[in-house]
């Protein structure tokens, strides 16, 4: 980049201290209405600014990066999962990716525990029954749920949010299992009380909860798949804050409708933001808008590493958060 004070354009309504502060470092272009881009906007954007400041919903696929201009020269995305972006491509044009790990780890971990004590003790449910005005009062055996507490809690995926989840589990009295690509550090082990399963397929049979935290790479696409979805016993619940297509969502709506997996807690879906109509009509399932991360605190964090991101790459360094394809 020539220039210090580089192009920008982002995609995307930011927190308002975020713009500010990013008009007054760079020459930004802002998303007033938040409309998501179309693709032929995000083209466009690539073509106009040095430097693209994408969200999620924007995908920055080979076609669109084959159409990037010449002067763009990174993309620092607002968030921490890339798979939005074709990181091959981009490293074959010579464009820097960043994102924003680290920030959002906490939010993410409290958000993903509100939503695995919310499954299996009902809570939507109930709040809807209240909401219905169909609430006849008290009685012995209305609302029961499952017990959390003494459960086996299945961890898919231990990097720093699947940690964050198990520390908060220990304290609620389950005890921590978890698979990944290698086992981690034996202090880690040690401090979460972890077992640590080789077999996915066999730590999925023997769970009561399963909680996604890998990210989506061609290698974890439908991990989840219809096979191993099968593997899980008729009282286990899932609760998904990775991405959607880590699961094959028509074989989990089918085998929720069908009595095999007890319930869901889903904030990310294979379509966003569509969502598969069956899943819309079941009780024992818990939907939600994407919104994992979704605190002021961690949007302004969020926010503040795609500024020290830009401004690093623009004063000729290699950026803090710089992403490589093989990190994942
Ligand atoms: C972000 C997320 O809010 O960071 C991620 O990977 O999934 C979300 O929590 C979103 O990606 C922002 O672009």
């Amino acid at each position: 980049m020539t220039t210090k004070r580089p192009s920008v354009i982002i995609t995307r309504r930011l927190p308002d201290v975020i713009e500010t502060r990013m008009m007054e470092l760079f020459d930004c272009r802002l998303n007033e209405d938040d409309t998501p881009m179309s693709h032929g906007g995000l083209v466009q954007a690539m073509q106009e600014s040095e430097v693209l400041v994408p969200t999620v919903t924007d995908r920055i696929d080979a076609a669109a990066l084959s159409q990037a201009g010449p002067n763009l020269k990174l993309i620092a995305s607002f968030g921490t999962g890339v798979d939005h972006i074709d990181l091959k491509t981009a490293r074959q044009r010579g464009i820097t990716v960043t994102n924003t790990p680290g920030v959002l780890t906490e939010d993410t971990a409290d958000m993903t525990m509100a939503m695995l004590l919310a499954l299996p003790r009902r809570l939507s449910e109930g709040e809807r029954l209240v909401r219905s005005g169909n609430w006849q009062g008290w009685s012995p055996t209305s609302m029961q749920g499952h017990r959390i507490w003494g459960k086996r809690l299945g961890i898919i995926g231990m990097g720093r949010i699947g940690q964050a989840v198990a520390r908060r589990a220990k304290g609620f009295g389950l005890s921590v299992h978890y698979h990944n690509r290698r086992k981690v550090h034996p202090d880690i082990e040690a401090e979460l009380e972890a077992t640590y399963w080789e077999s996915l397929d066999q730590m999925l049979s023997r769970m009561d909860i399963i909680s996604v935290h890998c990210p989506h790479t061609p290698a974890t696409y439908h991990l989840l798949s219809a096979r191993r979805l099968k593997l899980l016993h008729d009282l286990a619940y899932i609760v998904n804050t990775s991405r959607g297509e880590v699961i094959d969502e028509n074989a989990l709506a089918r085998g929720l409708g069908a009595g095999e997996i007890a319930g869901a807690a889903l904030d990310v879906f294979e379509h966003e933001p569509a969502i598969n109509p069956k899943l819309l009509k079941m009780e024992n399932v818990i939907l939600l808008p994407h919104m994992g991360s979704a605190t002021i605190e961690g949007r302004i964090a969020m926010g503040e590493k795609v500024i020290i991101n830009i401004k690093t790459f623009a004063d000729g360094h290699t950026p803090p958060d710089r992403v490589i394809e093989t990190m994942f």
